[in-house]
């Protein structure tokens, strides 16, 4: 026997990527091992992704089940092919498709991959079996299309795919229906000549005997490819040395899907609350990641002029000391008035048309489980300060960015305002000298190059000097509030400085007030004055004054 040129891969030279059927076909030729993943929508196309595989099986059993229907065609081809679209857009993967019989005859396969080539689709399987199909597993001698027939229908996917490296994979129900191997073999032999690029050989023993065997026998004329669903048992490395070139794993997400899915019912069935099963179940935010929100969010950006939507960083990775109270939990979750500091937080920056929280965990960090909210964690807050906090952050300064410490309270028109002020970095900085009065805690003094003005014409800008706890009476303008704001210009830039410090071996030590120093002096940081209406939550005192805090 000689070996089909589509068995062949030519060594690649040619950098650019290749096309989804250029790589099923790759993969399905390669002398490897090659494995395709069950998938049955965009969201399950996209974490069969992120796992790893390098292909998709989009299984007919369960895209019915899925849209809660019967592996009998009863989804029409056309319901099928809008579900593949939405994978097709979620991956890059290539996807063979389960075609079942083709849905007809040689013209219904005609149509049906030609379809399958404009929506992307890299491959399709046909059965040698009529239509309506009924699932493999299912009864016992399902009748077999007659041979010449079901080789009109590989012919006719041939001739009618728009993509020269389309796969056509050959499935052989023999085995399936009790025919035995010499049956197998000969259609096999019937349905390469026909042109079929692969041959499915399915079977549903609990061993892979049959299968083996027939590898045994077809000696790689062409791909086999197999679904060890029954025989799942057998070790891989089994199907490797018999040369079979791709294994599907046909319905495990799906099951894997059924199970939780049950299991999270039946526990908020029972508990009639969601405690136990947060935190165990995927994050609102990771359905969000899953999507790609964060492209429709740089897209609106993009396109959306005036609109831009700001983020925020909320930097709660700190104990603080408050006793007791911060024994099991961070300062920024202690309870005001039904709600910690940290809700009231996010709720302020929600209404004010902030999207996409981010805060940046460290101690007791379980204690931070918030709806709504992305986490990312500083597991070395013990032994560094907020410049390095914010670093852990630094993918997500990638546009308009709000910058907030976690233990602050302030009234919802001071966010407004400095969402509204000029400036590619504006800080919001209290006028009205509490930290002339006040004791023991430290304050963030800052030097600006105009002291706020109470006349309501001057209008002139207010540019900051620097910020520190160590500012002379006589230099100091006002208090900053821990809250910035950051365009995607100042974003940039405050990356830039964070890997500046960074590269000075200096940030672990480096809190914000030093950032915004830094940034003051290479860049015009204006400054928003605002005259009292928060309070950041240093002290019991201050505990007691955010309780009364409307
Ligand atoms: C499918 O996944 O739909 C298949 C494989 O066709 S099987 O269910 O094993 O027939
Ligand atoms: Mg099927």
């Amino acid at each position: 026997m000689t070996t089909q040129p589509n068995v062949l891969v030519p060594a690649r030279t040619d950098p650019r990527p290749l096309s989804r059927a250029a790589a099923l076909r790759a993969e399905i030729c390669s002398p490897d091992l090659s494995f395709l993943m069950e998938a049955h929508s965009g969201l399950s196309a996209k974490i069969v992704e992120e796992a790893g595989f390098r292909g998709i099986w989009a299984s007919g059993l369960t895209v019915s089940a899925s849209l809660g229907l019967r592996d009998s065609n009863e989804a029409s081809w056309t319901q099928v092919l809008e579900v593949l679209e939405c994978m097709a857009d979620a991956t890059r993967l290539p996807i063979l498709v389960d075609g079942d019989t083709g849905y007809g005859n040689f013209n219904n396969v005609r149509r049906l991959v030609r379809k399958l080539c404009e929506r992307g689709i890299a491959g399709v399987a046909i059965e040698d079996k009529l239509f309506p199909k009924t699932n493999s597993f299912i009864g016992e001698r399902q009748p077999l299309a007659k041979i010449d027939e079901f080789c009109g229908r590989i012919k006719a996917g041939k001739d009618s795919q728009t993509d020269g490296d389309f796969v056509l994979v050959a499935r052989i129900e023999a085995l399936i229906s009790g025919h035995g191997l010499d049956e197998a073999l000969r259609r096999a032999e019937a349905y390469h000549a026909a042109g079929a690029d692969a041959i499915l050989i399915h079977s549903k023993q609990s061993t892979a005997s049959e299968i083996l065997g027939f590898a045994q026998s077809w000696q790689k004329r062409c791909p086999v490819v197999i679904v060890p669903t029954t025989y799942h048992a057998t070790p891989t490395a089994l199907f490797r040395d018999a040369g079979i070139s791709t294994v599907i794993w046909a319905n495990h997400s799906l099951r894997a899907s059924i199970s939780a899915m049950r299991e999270t019912c039946r526990r908020i069935a029972e508990d009639e609350c969601l405690q136990e099963v947060e935190g165990r179940i995927a994050s609102v935010q990771e359905v969000f990641r899953l999507v790609g929100n964060a492209e429709l969010e740089a897209a609106e950006r993009r396109y959306l002029p005036g609109t831009a939507t700001n983020r925020a960083i909320v930097l709660a990775a700190s104990r603080g000391d408050l006793g007791e109270l911060t024994s099991d939990r961070p300062k920024c979750m202690i309870d005001v008035r039904g709600q910690s500091l940290l809700q009231r937080l996010i709720d302020v920056l929600v209404e004010s048309g902030v999207r996409g929280v981010t805060v940046v965990r460290g101690y007791r960090k379980e204690a931070i489980s918030l709806s709504g909210i992305a986490t990312v964690d500083n597991d070395r807050y013990a032994e560094t300060g907020e410049a390095y906090s914010l670093a852990c952050a630094r993918e997500r300064l990638d546009g308009g960015t709000i910058v907030v410490y976690g233990d602050v309270v302030f009234r919802r028109y001071i966010l407004d305002g400095l969402l509204n002020a000029e400036g590619d970095i504006v800080v919001a900085v209290d006028t009205l000298g509490r930290w002339r009065r006040s004791g023991t805690a430290p304050h963030d003094l800052v030097a600006a190059d105009r002291p706020f003005s109470g006349n309501y014409l001057d209008d002139e800008p207010v540019h900051l000097k620097a910020i520190s706890q160590k500012l002379r009476a006589s230099q100091c303008c006002g208090e900053w509030i821990g809250l910035a704001r950051f365009t995607a210009e100042g974003a940039r830039w405050l990356s830039e400085e964070i890997d500046l410090i960074e590269a000075e071996g200096a940030l672990d030590g480096a809190d914000l007030p030093l950032l915004l120093t830094r940034l003051a002096q290479k860049h015009a940081v204006r400054v928003h004055y605002v005259a009292g209406h928060w309070l950041d939550v240093d002290t019991l005192e201050d505990l007691s004054n955010a309780r009364n805090f409307t």
